[in-house]
Parts: C-alpha cells; sequence; structure tokens
C-alpha cells in the first residue's frame, strides 16, 4: 500500500519542455486542470500529496517520477540523462531528506525514474537513451543491498521503460505490442495494448485503483475484466509532453 506522493504543478513554461510527441502544443490552464484531477485521484486512493509549487525554470518538471526512485524504507535520487533536465532533482531531494534515507546515482551514471520498474519484490531497469549502463549499475546494487531482484533490460522504441511497459499487480503486466526484451518479461500475464492504444499502456495501480488515460477504450476494458477498480483520467495536454500517468508522481 502506498500512503504518500510527491507531485508538482505544471509551470507555465510547460510547453517549452522535451517531446517528441508530434501532436501540438499543449495548453497550459487545460494541463493545470488535468494535473488537479489528477491530484484529486491521487486523493481518492488513499494518499496523503505534497504538492510542490510550479518550478518555470524547468518546464518538464512535473514529470517527478524521473527525478528518484522510491520505495518505504529508503529513495535514491536519480540523475536525468537530459541535460535539460539535470537539476531538477536538487528539490526533489530536498524534500525527500526529512522522510527517507537517501541514497544518489552520480556522474558518469545518468538514470531516469521512468526507466525503473517495480513488480512486488523485483525491480526492472530499463537502458535507454536517459538511462545509461552505469547509473543502472548503481541503482542495481543500492536495491540489491536492500534485497530486492534486479534486472536491467534494453529498451527500444520508447522514450522510458515505463512509457511502454507497466506492471499492475497479480503478476500482471501491460505493455505495448512488439516491446523488444520479452524473454525477460515471460513470467508475467502479459496484457498487450495494440497500436492504435500505446499510449494506454502507462497506466498507474495506486492501492484499490488502476488509473487510466481517458479515450483507451480496449485498454479500459482488459483492465477492468482482470477485476481492477478504474479511474479514468484526462490526460492529453501531458501526452502532448510525452509524459503520463506514472510520470506525474512520486508514490511510497
Ligand atoms: C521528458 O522528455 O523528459 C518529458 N517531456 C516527459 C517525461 C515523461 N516521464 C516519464 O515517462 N517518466
Amino acid at each position: 500500500m502506498f500512503t504518500k506522493a510527491i507531485v508538482r504543478k505544471p509551470a507555465h513554461t510547460f510547453a517549452n519542455g522535451i517531446t517528441e510527441a508530434n501532436l501540438g502544443k499543449p495548453d497550459y490552464k487545460i494541463a493545470l486542470k488535468q494535473h488537479e484531477a489528477y491530484c484529486e485521484a491521487l486523493a481518492k486512493c488513499g494518499l496523503e500529496l505534497t504538492i510542490l509549487e510550479a518550478n518555470p525554470e524547468f518546464p518538464d518538471s512535473c514529470f517527478v517520477e524521473d527525478t528518484a526512485v522510491v520505495t518505504k524504507d529508503f529513495g535514491v535520487i536519480a540523475r536525468p540523462g537530459n541535460i535539460k533536465r539535470q537539476g531538477e532533482e536538487i528539490e526533489i531531494k530536498k524534500v525527500l531528506e526529512p522522510l527517507l534515507p537517501l541514497y544518489s546515482i552520480t556522474e558518469p551514471g545518468t538514470l531516469d525514474g521512468g526507466d525503473v520498474m517495480q513488480a512486488d519484490n523485483k525491480f526492472i531497469i530499463g537502458l535507454s537513451n536517459r538511462t545509461n549502463l552505469t547509473g543502472s549499475r548503481q541503482l542495481k546494487e543500492i536495491l540489491e543491498k536492500h534485497n530486492y531482484d534486479v534486472t536491467v533490460i534494453p529498451i527500444c522504441n520508447i522514450l522510458h521503460f515505463k512509457t511502454g511497459v507497466n506492471y499492475l499487480g497479480e503478476n500482471n503486466l501491460l505493455l505495448q505490442e512488439g516491446i523488444c526484451s520479452l524473454n525477460e518479461l515471460s513470467s508475467y500475464n502479459h496484457i498487450i495494448i495494440e497500436q492504435d492504444e500505446f499510449y494506454a499502456a502507462n497506466c498507474l495501480r495506486v492501492n484499490d485503483y488502476v488509473l487510466v488515460p481517458k479515450g483507451f477504450p480496449k485498454t479500459k476494458s482488459n483492465v477492468e475484466k482482470l477485476g481492477y477498480k478504474i479511474i479514468e483520467l484526462e490526460l492529453s495536454e501531458f501526452q502532448k509532453m510525452d509524459g503520463g500517468l506514472s510520470c506525474l508522481s512520486l508514490r511510497f
């Protein structure tokens, strides 16, 4: 069970962030509304929220997931793989410091939290354009010290590992059709997301609910069929900036 989450409001500079989505410019006011609804959903799932003020210096800083990896017992401050995002982690470190013992990924390691997926007692770290081998090895060592199993696998054609693969719990794994490194994921029950709903591979399990992006009926129905309670959220403006449900919070 998660009890807490950290989120950060989108900044007015949000549209200047990094994106390859080609879906047009996000509307800041709509993004703020969608973010509010996201926060309400996390509260409904039982989480106590720390809502950080927007930081216009970092247009991508609402995607807090990338700045750390957190568990109930400790946190690891990430070292963002895109230079435009390096520095976002500094304030997150200040926020987490009073709450958890912390480690840090250090140079030349880079790691984005979006590449790190927890599945019960196991972590899978994706090697991406953002997370390098050194960063992954540093994180693996820390997690193994805490008795987690860790697998590092290369990813292709997606921004972050969790852009394409997400663990719901109960051995259920959502994954985009055609994802590489399938062998390492063969022990899970696969729920395949077809190309027209790829964005919905990033659903987010929070306690008794699964948060699902709005507008992806096949994924919604497949998740419901597994017996999960669903909260649907409109995320269009975050999708335009390559961000999804998991990216918008750190949960622990
Ligand atoms: C970026 O490119 O870094 C942001 N525009 C989107 C980050 C999304 N985060 C995530 O998937 N964990």
